[in-house]
């Protein structure tokens, strides 16, 4: 089968990401024997006329678009990401008979109303790697698909528990040829890479738990290894490590580390740490292993708040995870996460004033958290009001405690203006 995958993200907040998961989709295609072209659309450019070459050139009997983002998470003024999926999808219908699936995080949280929004044919909810494989292999075969893990079919709902959540030991590695990055500017490029997947930590507001399960599957520590040396031959030398919690298990951590720093590859690279679960040994390991930058998510620093949010740290380990990354050179980009449930204008200053007192290189302040179906946020809101009936939260929905509307963004900004290194 002749393949065609397109990234549609150009959303630049932090950065434009790699398409990592539509490169690991195309290997797994590829490798499934198909005959697999992937291209990542430019912001701005003649979108139309880019995929009617790729369909004449290619004549794809396939097209999958992944969608990364939902939205922007910016409660003042949201911005809804996946209308240039919407758009990318009928210019694909405008200029090929080819089937059209969608999948992707931006997809796979919502995946029945967003097919219905996309209006794609179908869409793969949750891993693309076995699952878009063995639907192509079933297309290919006319074959009942109704077999394929996380398929989602216009006006039926997915069966979630069928997605495929399969151990990462025999998944294929990213492939640096598809990245489509000019030599010259390849270390100058974060390439997103990742050990492991899944989250135990429940956090009540995360979409995380759905999309990738609760139980960390872990890749094995020699192919990381020669994955991320399989980059340095291309040329890339900075990586950004997408686990969502790079410090968790505590011995696999360490142990990737030691693999790195004894391979001696020589990169550069940025990880996301929970406050808790560190210790010295592992950031002095992280640091020899050519970590420069770590994201600090502790996003309160009110007791209260912190249970509220289910997080599972104390105020005193983030201090001490903090200047542990400090000590060794680490930069640190902290996230506050303010409005949730029980949140107040005393405890929104207590957070304000212990981010403060950690002296962060940078630190990102976000006013309203984002509601994703299925989370104990979602319950809290829905019991407060706070969502209409048969709301189905795909368009951007927030939660903010009461009483802070009308005050916590001109608090916000007001004290970004005297505290230079916050962003919003
Ligand atoms: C790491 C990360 C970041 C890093 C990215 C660093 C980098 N260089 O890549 C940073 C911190 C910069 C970041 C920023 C943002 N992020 Co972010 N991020 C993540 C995180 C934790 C991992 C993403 C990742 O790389 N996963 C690994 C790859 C392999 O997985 P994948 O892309 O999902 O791909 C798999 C499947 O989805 C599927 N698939 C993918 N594409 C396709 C296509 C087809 C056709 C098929 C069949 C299948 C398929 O198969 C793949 C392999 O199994 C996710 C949470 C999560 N656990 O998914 C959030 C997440 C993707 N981010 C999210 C958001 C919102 C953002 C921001 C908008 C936040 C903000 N307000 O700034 C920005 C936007 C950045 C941008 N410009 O696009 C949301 C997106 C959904 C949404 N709510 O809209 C997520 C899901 C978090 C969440 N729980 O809400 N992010
Ligand atoms: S630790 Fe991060 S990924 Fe895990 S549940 Fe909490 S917010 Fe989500």
């Amino acid at each position: 089968m002749r393949v065609v995958l397109i990234s549609t993200n150009s959303e630049t907040s932090h950065v434009t990401p790699l398409p990592l998961g539509l490169n690991l989709v195309a290997v797994a295609a590829r490798e499934a024997g198909h005959e697999v072209r992937m291209f990542t659309l430019p912001g701005s450019g003649d979108n139309a006329s880019i995929i009617r070459d790729a369909v004449r050139e290619h004549s794809p009997g396939v097209i999958g678009v992944s969608a990364r983002n939902v939205d922007d998470q910016n409660r003042e003024n949201p911005g809804f990401l996946l209308e240039a999926v919407r758009d990318t999808i009928a210019l694909c219908r405008a200029a090929s008979d080819a089937t059209i699936v969608v999948g992707g995080s931006g997809f796979s949280i919502f995946p029945e109303a967003a097919l219905r929004y996309l209006k794609a044919d179908m869409g793969i909810c949750g891993e693309g790697e076995t699952a878009f494989a063995a639907l192509l292999r079933a297309l290919e075969r006319r074959d009942d698909l109704s077999g394929i893990p996380g398929l989602c079919l216009p006006g039926a709902t997915v069966d979630r528990g069928r997605s495929a959540r399969a151990g990462l030991e025999t998944f294929p590695l990213p492939d640096p040829s598809l990245w489509s990055v000019p030599a010259d500017a390849r270390t100058g490029v974060w390439v997103p890479f990742q050990t492991r997947r899944g989250c135990p930590m429940r956090c009540s507001y995360c979409s995380t738990p759905a999309l990738e399960g609760t139980v960390i599957r872990k890749r094995v520590i020699e192919t990381v290894v020669e994955g991320i040396a399989r980059h340095v031959a291309a040329g890339f030398r900075h990586f950004y490590f997408v686990d969502n919690i790079f410090n968790l298990p505590p011995k696999y951590a360490k142990d990737l580390c030691a693999s790195l720093s004894s391979a001696g590859l020589r990169i550069r690279w940025h990880c996301i740490l929970y406050p808790g679960f560190v210790d010295e040994d592992l950031v002095r390991k992280m640091a020899e292993a050519g970590c420069i930058e770590a994201s600090l998510g502790f996003e309160s620093g009110c007791p209260a708040i912190l249970r509220n949010l289910n997080k599972k740290y104390e105020v005193e380990q983030v201090r001490t995870t903090s200047k542990l990354l400090e000590k060794y050179g680490i930069r640190r980009l902290g996230f506050l996460l303010l409005g949730g449930p029980g949140e107040t204008r005393e405890s929104v200053r207590e957070s304000l004033e212990f981010a403060d007192s950690l002296h962060l290189e940078t630190l990102k302040l976000t006013a309203g958290i984002r509601i994703y179906p299925g989370t104990p946020l979602e319950k809290t809101a829905r019991e407060e009001g706070v969502i209409a009936e048969g709301d189905d939260l795909l368009f951007p929905r927030f939660y903010l405690a009461r009483g802070l509307d009308e005050w916590i963004g001109p608090e916000v900004r007001e004290w970004m203006r005297n505290h230079p290194y916050c962003v919003m």
